[in-house]
């Protein structure tokens, strides 16, 4: 490629015209392959490292002036959050298309976008997030930029937001155009049309909802008191199943590779990666997209051996349900140290995760009189992380144009915490008594098709996020590095948390009353 660049120059072809020629040619190229479907995230990624190669070797040869960039966007997860892969993709595709980026991280609260508008003068602002609790902290973002006086462009994108919530919840709140980013590209094609005089118009009209009044969801017709009744589906005459201790257990895995073996491929190589179709079949017909991909996976692998950590903190327990509650005692206390609330449907099953927790066995009678213990349910709870030190080595990587390992290890991070959920969960049920039968396969644990069910925070059977402030007391993982943010999220990124329950009967559900993002 050097030697391409350098006969372009020997041409007589300024290096300015170079790059805003073929080069950004060809990654619009990129962008139109990748819209049509024909190129995956990967490969974007890859384009992206021949781009900024490209451009670092052209740009010694130019005046400081000529290195202007088409605009400036300034990049931010909002406050609370700790959300960070998906920002960091956009500005790998925003800076290797002729923008400047201005990425100010992770948890950015309103005041500190203000005061870096002040300082950068961006052209336009993009706000990410993960969890509802983000979409919402948009909302407040939008309106304390407004207040203070901010009318560039706002691009607003993450997990649990979409085009609905955006224009009728953040963009009343905003000045100016306030524009949904359902992916990166998405987020390229935006600004594309921002800086391009003849789209800008039409992009800010069909974007700005100042001061149009917030369109309240019509409230459904108030439904009946949720009641706090067990649900006739799941059944309570079920054997309470001993568990193998009761006391704390804090470890960190040395054995990557027994974790990785746990990693689900979909998520990895397609959610993350971006590989189209089913990826273990074209491996193993040997599809040179899905072996490249494979590959370059093993490499970051290789190099995170040496410094990615997996710890997990776990408990069983004893439980006693209470209505829609769940009541958890430390061995034999007959006061609870903690109790979770949960919500229930209030129409069809009547589903509420209190239901899973068997009735105590009554203290069979002692024919001397000492007094005997009920036999209490249980309920496990763990931590799981794989987060330490990946932030830094993915930015590091970045700044240094590997943007293939530095994405992968953010996904290898993620989808590490992921495996590692899968790992303990299936260790738990083994502590618990009832361990997978040899035949269960990986792709039917992925699909949770064994004894009880895991549930995390924030997911529709409880989406109430502030309860990970009870598994924090209960469990301190602050000892194995995770820490809950004022957005209740765990930080670092690459974190999970979960309830296990052992019933047979348990079933993914949504409680419903959680608010509309969607
Ligand atoms: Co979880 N998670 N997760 N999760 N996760 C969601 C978001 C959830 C919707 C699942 C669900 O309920 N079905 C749910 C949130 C619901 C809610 O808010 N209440 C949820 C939850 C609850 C949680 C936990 C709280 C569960 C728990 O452990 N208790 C927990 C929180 C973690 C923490 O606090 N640190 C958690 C953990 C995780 C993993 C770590 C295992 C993993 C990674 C999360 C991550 O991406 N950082 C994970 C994943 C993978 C998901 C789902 C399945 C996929 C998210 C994803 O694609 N990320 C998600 C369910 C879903 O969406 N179907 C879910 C990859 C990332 C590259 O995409 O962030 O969307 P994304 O960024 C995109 C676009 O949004 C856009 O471009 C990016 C690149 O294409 N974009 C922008 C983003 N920002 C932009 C800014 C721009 C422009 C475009 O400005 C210019």
């Amino acid at each position: 490629m050097v030697d391409d660049l350098n006969r372009k120059r020997a041409e007589g072809n300024a290096p300015l015209d170079i790059i805003n020629g073929p080069l950004m040619t060809g990654m619009a190229e990129v962008g139109r392959l990748f819209n049509n479907n024909e190129l995956i995230v990967a490969e974007v990624l890859q384009s992206a490292e021949a781009m900024k190669a490209a451009v670092s070797h052209l740009e010694q040869f130019m005046e400081k002036a000529d290195t202007e960039k088409r605009a400036k966007v300034m990049l931010a997860t909002v406050k609370g959050d700790v959300h960070d892969i998906g920002k960091n993709l956009v500005e790998i595709i925003l800076k290797n298309n002729g923008y400047e980026v201005i990425n100010l991280g992770i948890k950015v609260p309103p005041e500190e976008l203000i005061r870096a508008h002040r300082e950068h003068q961006p052209d336009a602002i993009g706000l990410s997030g993960l969890l509802v609790k983000s979409a919402q902290q948009m909302v407040t973002t939008a309106t304390d930029l407004r207040e203070a006086g901010i009318d560039v462009p706002l691009l607003v994108g993450g997990a649990a937001l979409s085009e609905k919530f955006t224009r009728s919840k953040i963009a009343p709140q905003y000045a100016t155009a306030v524009c949904y980013a359902k992916d990166a590209m998405t987020g390229l094609r935006l600004m594309n049309h921002l800086s391009d005089p003849s789209q800008r118009q039409a992009v800010l009209r069909d974007n700005t909802f100042a001061g149009s009044i917030a369109i309240e969801e019509v409230a459904p017709a108030p439904l009946g008191p949720a009641g706090e009744e067990r649900s006739p589906r799941i059944r309570a005459d079920i054997p309470i199943p001993n568990v193998a201790y009761l006391d704390r257990k804090a470890r960190s895995i040395p054995d990557r590779n027994e974790i990785w073996s746990y990693i689900n491929p979909y998520m990895i190589f397609g959610r993350h990666m971006g590989f189209r179709g089913n990826f273990e079949k074209a491996l193993k017909e040997r599809d040179p997209r899905a072996l490249e991909l494979f590959h370059s996976m093993e490499e970051v692998k290789r190099e995170a051996e040496s410094f990615m950590k997996i710890s997990a903190v776990w408990q069983f327990f004893e439980a006693d349900r209470e209505g829609n509650s769940i009541a958890l005692f430390e061995p034999g206390k007959s006061w609870p140290i903690h109790k979770f609330h949960f919500q229930r449907q209030r129409v069809g099953e009547k589903l509420c995760l209190s239901d899973y927790i068997l009735p105590p066995n009554p203290a069979p009678s002692s024919n001397n009189g000492a007094e005997q213990k009920v036999q209490r349910d249980h309920l496990a709870l763990f931590v799981v992380t794989a987060g330490a030190g990946v932030r830094e080595r993915s930015e590091e990587a970045k700044a240094a144009g590997r943007y293939l390992f530095s994405h992968g290890l953010q996904a290898l991070a993620i989808e590490t915490a992921e495996a590692c959920a899968e790992w303990l969960h299936r260790r738990i049920r083994e502590d618990w008594g009832f361990p997978d039968p040899l035949t269960l396969t990986m792709a039917e644990r992925f699909t949770s098709r064994y004894r009880g069910k895991r549930y995390s925070f924030g997911y529709p059977a409880c989406p109430n996020l502030d309860d990970q402030a009870g598994i924090w007391m209960l469990l301190k993982p602050e000892e194995i590095g995770v820490h809950l943010t004022e957005g209740m999220m765990m930080d670092p990124e690459a974190s999970v948390s979960a309830l296990v329950f052992h019933h047979p009967d348990c079933a993914y559900f949504t409680v419903g009353d959680q608010p509309d993002t969607q």
